[in-house]
């Protein structure tokens, strides 16, 4: 299996909640190497691009509310396979029906304050990965 990247977030309840520490810790005891990392914080436009293939949602306004509400911490990680490896270890978007273990179920609130994003595809986790990283912050 080849070695590749996927993008995540800490999003803003996980980080108000405290809960950052933790989960850094478990994405790389799971074998994620972080190859970039930053605390940071989307202003309310900037959630809004990020999150533009939603636009046609009912939830995308709350959405991009909740994602501008607090700092957030922006990560590119590396493993094999990551980005499919990373959506098991999250679990489900609705934290209620993710699996006992993953990040969503013991850290996540709501289906909407659910603690981290990762990337669905290799081609997202790129462009994700280029909106908050340039170049030279990336190892
Ligand atoms: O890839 P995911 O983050 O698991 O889920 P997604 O790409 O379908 O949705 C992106 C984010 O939008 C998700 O993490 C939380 C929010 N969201 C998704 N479905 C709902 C939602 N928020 C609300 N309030 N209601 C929803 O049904």
């Amino acid at each position: 299996m080849k070695t590749n990247r996927t993008f995540t977030m800490i999003k803003p309840d996980a980080v108000a909640n405290g809960h950052m520490g933790a989960i850094l810790d478990q994405i790389i005891k799971n074998g994620f190497t972080p190859v970039a990392l930053k605390y940071t914080y989307l202003t309310p436009e900037l959630a809004g691009k990020f999150y533009e293939v939603h636009k046609e949602r009912p939830f995308y306004a709350d959405l991009v509310k909740f994602m501008s509400s607090g700092p957030i911490v922006a990560a590119i990680l590396e493993k094999e396979n990551a980005v499919a490896e990373f959506r098991t270890l999250i679990g489900a978007t609705d934290p209620s029906k993710a699996e006992a273990g993953t990040i969503r179920q013991l850290f996540a609130k709501s289906i909407e304050a659910n603690a981290v994003h990762g990337s669905d595809s290799d081609e997202n986790a790129e462009i994700e990965g280029n909106f908050f990283f340039s170049a030279f912050e990336r190892f």
